[in-house]
Formats: C-alpha cells, structure tokens, sequence
C-alpha cells in the first residue's frame, strides 16, 4: 500500500505552544524508515505552511474562535492535500498538530467518498461549538462542524456545508465531555463509546459492534482520527489535555488494530503530541511505538 504522510505543524486549535512541534520531532525520530519498513512506499508531502498571527490577535477573526481565519485556511488547504492522496490511492497519514486538523482531513476525504464514515478515538468529543465551548480552542470542535454544527466558515471548509452525516459518526474512549457535547450526542442520537463503555464491552466488541454498522451502511469510506489523549495520562504526559483512566499501550495497540486491519479505514489523523509538555520523552516513546504499530496492522 502507498502511504501519504502530510505534517501539519499548528497549535491554533488548542492555543498551547509545542504541538506545533509534533510532525518535526517525530520524523526526527525516524517515522519515515518505520513506514518505509513495513513494505510501504511512502509519498512524503512534508508539513503544510501554517501563517504566522501573534497571539495578540487570537480572536481578531472570532470573537469567541481562536485563530478562526487561520484554522479555516489550514484545514481548507489540508482537505485538498487529502483529496489528492486519495485520488492517487495513497492512504493519506495525517500527523499533527492540534486536532483542529480533523476537520481538513474529513472534508478532503468527505470529497473522495461522499459517504463518510468517522471513528474518532479521543478522551473527549470534540462536538463543541463557539457557543457551547469552555474553552474557544477549535481543536473541540472539529467533529461538530464536519457535521454542519457550528461557525460558517468551518462548516463550510473545502466545500459547502456538511461532511458526514451524524449517523456515520463513532466517537470512541469518550471521559471527558462537555456539557453541550452530551446534550448535542442525545439530540443526534450519536454513536457514542465513553471509556466505561469501552471497558464494559470490550475493546473487541465495540469494534466489532462499530464495523458490523458501517459494513450494513452505504458508508464508501472510513476516516479514523487518533487523539493521542484517549491514552491515559500516564503514558502521554506529553498533549494538551491529558485525561485519567484512558488506555493503557496495549489498549491504544489493540484499538488501532481491530479497525485498521479490515482494510476499511482509508485515512487517518495522529494528533495532540506536544513536545514541550513531554516528561522523559514517555509521550514521545509511545508516539513511535503506536507508529510503527500502525504500519504494521494496516491493510
Ligand atoms: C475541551 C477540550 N473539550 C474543549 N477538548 C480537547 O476545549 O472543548 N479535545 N482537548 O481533544
Ligand atoms: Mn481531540
Ligand atoms: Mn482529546
Ligand atoms: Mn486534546
């Protein structure tokens, strides 16, 4: 299988200093020989450019989105990069980065399939919109505008209006979730995994559970988008937003190759690696190993 493997140095999503660094101190770390290893031949797009704006004028495009403008235009010019990867059948790998990201890699892919679905493997929902968000950091809220929930110009990114439709949605490790992202699950009936869940079925089962509903869909093609927050914090000492009671290695591993190995999934985001929050390199040590783990189960 060819892979495209598309860096995309931005930390406006979570407006903490270091994520930006991900994609540059992982290939450091020699992801490229890890791909390349593992019998794929890999198309190296590099990272995207991301424009400079001082934090000064972090709500100078919204007042309650940070870095609106430029997270729009990043995810714009990510979404075109994805759609091209899949039009030459090269799996696009999407690293970031904040997972603000997520947004650019389901609307490129959006383009390709028509029928989307998305399995979005987080400690938290990501559903959030400017009006419900604690925070106004975009990277909770990508899931939500790729649905056409939110602020215009996201739900517009790459092409008009919505990217997937809630049903083909799957969020899976879920611990910590907003006030309005509980409401906003129960109002579109979401297929929604919390970790308790998760560790109540068994990992295997969801899985299953989740394939066995895409495969009886119409659905043409599955993104999967790994925040590497759905770890828990012991091992990722190094994101934004570390939460308790997550997956242990083996876990994370076992996640990944339930869905990877079906040859479904068609592109994915790793995100949320902040090299500055890093402890001892743990996060770093965990990022390589699930890395090469991913290149190994892939079909
Ligand atoms: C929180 C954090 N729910 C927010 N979200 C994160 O700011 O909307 N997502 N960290 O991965
Ligand atoms: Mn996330
Ligand atoms: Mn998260
Ligand atoms: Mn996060």
């Amino acid at each position: 299988m060819d892979i495209t493997l598309i860096g995309v140095p931005i930390m406006y999503g979570s407006d903490r200093d270091g994520v930006q660094y991900g994609p540059d101190k992982l290939r450091g770390k020699g992801i490229i020989s890890l791909i390349t290893q593992n019998d794929k031949r890999l198309y190296d797009f590099g990272n995207l450019f991301v424009p400079y704006i001082p934090p000064s004028d972090k709500f100078v495009s919204h007042k309650k989105i940070k870095y609106l403008d430029a997270i729009v235009n990043t995810n714009n010019n990510l979404a075109h990069l994805v759609y091209s990867s899949l039009t030459s059948k090269s799996f696009p790998f999407i690293l970031g980065g904040d997972h603000s990201i997520g947004l650019g890699s389901i609307s490129g892919a959006s383009r390709y399939f028509n029928d989307l679905a998305v399995i979005w493997i987080d400690a938290h929902g990501d559903i959030n919109t400017h009006e419900t968000s604690p925070s106004g950091n975009a990277h909770g809220m990508p899931l939500a505008a790729a649905m056409g929930i939110g602020e215009d110009s996201m739900v517009n990114v790459y092409y008009k209006g919505a990217k997937v439709n809630p049903d083909n949605v799957y969020i899976v490790g879920a611990r910590d979730l907003d006030e309005g992202e509980i409401e906003l699950a129960k109002i579109l009936n979401l297929n929604l995994y919390t970790m308790n869940k998760v560790k109540e079925l068994g990992i295997e089962n969801v899985a299953e559970e989740i394939l066995n509903k895409i495969i009886t869909s119409n659905v043409k093609g599955v993104h999967l988008s790994y925040d590497i927050d759905v770890l828990d914090k012991s091992i990722v000492p190094g994101t934004g937003t570390p939460v308790e009671n997550g997956f242990t290695l083996e876990e994370g591993k076992r996640v990944l190759e339930c869905f990877l190995n079906t040859g479904l999934i068609k592109s994915m985001d790793f995100v949320e690696f902040n090299p500055f929050l890093d402890e001892n390199d743990i996060t770093l040590n965990t990022c390589i190993h699930l890395i090469d783990w991913i290149f190994k189960v892939i079909k």
